[in-house]
C-alpha cells in the first residue's frame, strides 16, 4: 500500500510555543500523532524542514512512491515556485493544510501559489486540521 506524505515547512518545528493565539499550544510531535492516528492502516510519512530544497525532496520521493500529500508549506506557501513545481510533478491527490485562515490574516498570507496546484486547501480548522486533511486525503485516495 503506498504511503501518504505530511509534509510540513519552516518554523513549524516551533509549534506549541510559537504565537500561541494563532497556532495554539500543540507540538508538531502530537500533530503527528494526530495524524498516525487518522492515516490508519495506510503506511504515512511524517517531515518537516525549514530549508526548501529538502521539501522538494521529499515531494519528489511522493513522486516516486507516494499515493497523496498533504502539505503545509508554511512561509513557502507564498513565495516557492521550487515546491509548487516539484508538486506539479506528483499526480495524486495535494490536500494544502493551514492551522490558521490564512484569508483572516495579513495580505502577504492571502495568494498561496501551491492552492493553483492543491486538489483542495484546509485553513483555520487549527491543528485538527491535519487530521481532517489525512481523511479526506484517504477518502481521494480510495477513488
Ligand atoms: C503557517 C505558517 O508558518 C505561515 O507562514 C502561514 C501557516 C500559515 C498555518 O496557518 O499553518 O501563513
Amino acid at each position: 500500500m503506498k504511503q501518504i506524505f505530511i509534509i510540513n515547512g519552516p518554523n513549524l518545528n516551533r509549534l506549541g510555543t510559537r504565537e500561541p493565539e494563532i497556532y495554539g499550544r500543540i507540538t508538531l510531535a502530537e500533530i503527528e500523532t494526530l495524524c498516525r492516528r487518522a492515516a490508519g492502516e495506510r503506511p504515512m510519512r511524517f517531515h518537516q524542514s525549514n530549508f526548501e530544497g529538502e521539501i522538494v525532496e521529499w515531494v519528489h520521493e511522493a513522486i516516486d512512491h507516494g499515493a497523496g500529500i498533504v502539505i503545509n508549506p508554511a512561509g513557502f506557501s507564498f513565495t516557492s515556485i521550487a515546491i509548487l513545481d516539484a508538486l506539479k510533478m506528483f499526480s495524486g491527490p495535494i490536500i494544502e493544510l493551514h492551522i490558521s485562515n490564512i484569508h483572516r490574516r495579513e495580505a502577504i498570507y492571502h495568494r498561496s501559489l501551491v492552492s493553483t496546484v492543491a486538489t483542495a486547501v484546509i485553513a483555520g480548522l487549527g491543528p485538527n486540521g491535519y487530521a481532517t486533511a489525512v481523511n479526506a486525503l484517504r477518502d481521494l485516495i480510495r477513488e
